[in-house]
């Protein structure tokens, strides 16, 4: 059952419960109306970088399916939707609007707002146009220059429609999975890359939230992040320091710069000695102004331990639950890293969760999907949420990952986060059973007024 305790926040009908999605994990359609290639289209026709060789190319179809699935959405009761715009639809290689994937995005916002439901808008979930990428990506620092004129271009044409942008989601999965690891695209794998990458993401960031606070000043400004809980079950003192470094890689070199102004030392003077990236004047400005909101992406746990030589290492604990990712479920992280959160920076904006979920094989069968696991899962975030709240956390919402079963990136289709069902031969949706608790929750909730 979905039945929040009556002192839950979640019965508060300001504190916004909504789902979220991602443009190129959703829309499919990747060629048409003018849109051009991004590195997703180009990683995903890689062989061997995508399980099954999946890529975007109809995902879910749902950029000729967004007003039966807004309906569908809608149909859940939910007080907020986020989804992302996907630059190479708005963008020309000049620079220039492409009036028609304007309009794709115009006319999905009125239909959300017609029927009451909240926007919450990204610019950037990872969709970067392949021909800035052929110029060094985010590694350029043009990039940076480039997604401000986009972040204008957007908020200048959309403007009354969104209640909350956000610029970038999970700069760490950006900057590490895209360019440090090569899990991601553009596939590179070089740490100095990396941090010159995030560093270009940020500053970004800081310039398209200037664009933004000019075209659409009434709306609410932020960023969403990806942040990780890093313990150890090992003895010694170094364990406990591997733990400390899992979090300063994962958390504090994305949030320092942001509610800071400045990377945290440890970074390049203990774990990346020379990946220091070039840092102009006033960087450090642009990139810490404040923030009307932060959004965080809570997922697992990560046990490590010392790696002898300075560092951590992953080392998976057994006897875990463990979702269709392999991710272990562990409530208890988002409670303690929002508590910490809220004690390291005294500035933190308001708090909305903008994902939080997990991957089941559910499968349909009599027309019902029951993912008795995600109820668990949702219900223990959930709560987890109330006990950061009740420590003095200002948590205003909380987006479930995400609305459909969509191309989970380098897993493809096989790995299924949707509370509804999406069978990709046939494009049919069946709400699991998740979605209808959520959907008769929201009712409820809302009959009491
Ligand atoms: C996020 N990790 O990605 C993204 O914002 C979503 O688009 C994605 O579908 C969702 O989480 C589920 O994966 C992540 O390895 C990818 O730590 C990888 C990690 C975290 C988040």
């Amino acid at each position: 059952t979905f039945n929040p305790p009556a002192d839950s926040i979640l019965w508060r009908p300001d504190f916004l419960l909504g789902a979220a999605t991602a443009a190129y994990q959703i829309e499919g359609a990747a060629q048409e109306d003018g849109r051009l290639p991004s590195i997703w289209d180009t990683f995903s026709a890689t062989p061997g970088k995508v399980l099954h060789g999946d890529t975007g190319e109809i995902a879910c179809d749902h950029y000729h399916r967004w007003e039966s699935d807004i309906d569908l959405l809608a149909s859940l009761n939910v007080d907020a939707y986020r989804l992302s715009i996907a630059w190479p639809r708005v963008m020309d290689e000049a620079g220039r609007p492409n009036e028609a994937g304007l309009a794709f995005y115009r006319k999905l916002l009125q239909r959300l707002k017609g029927k009451g439901i909240r926007t919450s808008v990204t610019l950037y979930h990872w969709d970067l146009p392949q021909h800035l990428e052929d110029e060094g990506g985010w590694c350029n620092r043009a990039t940076a220059y480039r997604f401000a004129e986009y972040a204008d271009l957007v908020s200048r044409e959309l403007a009354g429609l969104v209640d909350f942008w956000s610029t970038l989601n999970e700069p760490w999965c950006s900057a590490m999975l895209g360019y440090g690891t090569g899990h991601h695209a553009p596939g590179r794998s070089d740490l100095r890359a990396a941090n010159a990458a995030m560093h270009h993401l940020l500053l970004g960031h800081g310039l398209a939230l200037r664009a933004l606070r000019r075209n659409d000043p009434a709306s609410s400004k932020g960023i969403v992040v990806n942040v990780g809980r890093g313990t150890t079950d090992g003895p010694t003192r170094d364990d406990e320091r591997a733990a400390e470094l899992f979090e300063l890689q994962h958390n504090d070199w994305v949030l320092d710069p942001l509610l800071r102004g400045q990377y945290p030392a440890r970074l390049y003077e203990e774990l990346w000695p020379g990946a220091r990236p070039d840092i102009a004047e006033g960087d450090m400005a642009i990139i810490g102004a404040p923030l009307d909101f932060i959004g965080i992406n809570y997922y697992f746990r990560t046990n490590v331990r010392s790696d002898g030589a300075g560092g951590y290492v992953e080392v998976p604990l057994a006897d875990v639950e463990r979702t269709q990712m392999g991710w272990e479920v562990y409530p208890d992280g988002l409670s303690d890293l929002l508590v910490a959160f809220d004690r390291r920076y005294p500035n933190l904006p308001p708090v909305y969760i903008t994902e939080n979920g997990m991957a089941s094989d559910d499968a349909v069968i009599d027309g019902a999907v029951v993912d008795d696991q995600r109820i668990a899962f949702l219900n223990r975030h959930l709560a987890a949420v109330d006990e950061a709240v009740r420590a003095g956390v200002d948590v205003r919402g909380y987006y479930i990952w995400s609305f459909l079963d969509n191309f989970e990136w380098a897993f493809g289709y096989e790995r299924r986060f949707g509370i509804v069902h999406v069978d990709y031969t046939t494009q049919q949706r069946t709400p699991k059973r998740s979605a209808e608790l959520v959907r008769d929750f929201l009712a409820r909730r809302r009959e009491r007024g």
